[in-house]
């Protein structure tokens, strides 16, 4: 069934957000339980204002960075984040010559190859996904352990989006860099990535999409000046900082000036 969502409502943005992942879970694409993550991440936008902040800007800065330094850079992408932003993702792609696989936690042949659709519509020429050789990342052993020999498992950095807990620590275990993108600082992927990136997903990928046409002259001594000045300590402090921060104000005032 199609709502209509009048363009005057204030919240008419997550709305349509939200329409978009209920037709996505209709036809298979997103998961249930990808609904009820939406809403976690929801609930931290809410409280972060929605909006990218400074601290995220730069660990996006840092990410495009290291794409554009990696021999084999892949992004990941599961249900929610190919129905949310596919064109983003195939933009940056496409900016950076990352390789797009797609990795699910509940893993169907049917759902891959639907996301892969989803993925070429959107433009994507470099897609992993059903046809590829599988192996397995040692020690994880939730299905998104199977992963493609030429894609995940020889990157030497691995972007992930929306993603439960186990696989960042997995993938650090096997020497890759990994970057994550995650609206709750305090989640594990959040806490043990090497580049953490508390935002948006769909705000996230557009910012590094303007970022990687930024970046993707420089020669390598700039960007490797970039990744190595970068903390990911101090970033993750800037995030929970903030979350303070609006917490404090709206508990002295009983209001935000800046509702979203
Ligand atoms: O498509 P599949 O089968 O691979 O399944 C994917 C889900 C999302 C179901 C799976 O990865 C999962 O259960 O994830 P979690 O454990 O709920 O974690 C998702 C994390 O992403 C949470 O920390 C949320 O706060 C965060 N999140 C949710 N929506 C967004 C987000 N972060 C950034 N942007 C979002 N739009």
């Amino acid at each position: 069934m199609e709502w209509h969502i009048p363009r005057s409502h204030p919240r008419y943005y997550s709305i349509i957000i939200r329409e978009r992942l209920v037709k996505a879970f209709h036809e298979g694409i997103v998961v249930p339980q990808g609904l009820i993550a939406h809403g976690r991440g929801e609930a931290f936008d809410y409280i972060l204002g929605e909006t990218s902040h400074e601290f995220a800007l730069e660990a996006e800065r840092a990410a495009v960075a290291l794409i554009l330094l990696a021999k084999k850079p892949i992004i990941s992408v599961n249900g929610n984040y190919a129905s949310l932003a596919s064109h983003e993702i195939v933009e940056l792609s496409l900016e950076t010559n990352a390789i797009i696989e797609v990795n699910l936690f509940y893993r169907t042949e049917d759902r891959i190859a639907k996301i892969e659709d989803l993925l070429r519509k959107a433009g994507a020429k470099n897609i992993l996904g059903v046809n590829c050789e599988k192996t397995l990342i040692p020690g994880l052993e939730s299905p998104r352990g199977i992963v493609c020999k030429d894609g995940i498992y020889s990157a030497d950095v691995v972007l992930v989006a929306i993603e439960d807990g186990d696989r960042t620590q997995a993938l650090k275990r096997i020497k890759k860099k990994v970057i994550a993108i995650d609206l709750n600082p305090f989640s594990r992927t959040a806490q043990s990535a090497d580049i953490t990136i508390v935002d948006e997903a769909i705000r996230a990928t557009r910012n590094m999409v303007k970022i990687a046409r930024e970046l993707k002259g420089l020669d390598r001594r700039l960007l490797e000046q970039i990744v190595n000045s970068y903390d990911n300590r101090r970033i993750l402090m800037d995030a929970f900082k903030t979350i303070k921060a609006r917490l404090e104000e709206a508990s002295s005032k009983g209001f935000i000036l800046e509702a979203p």
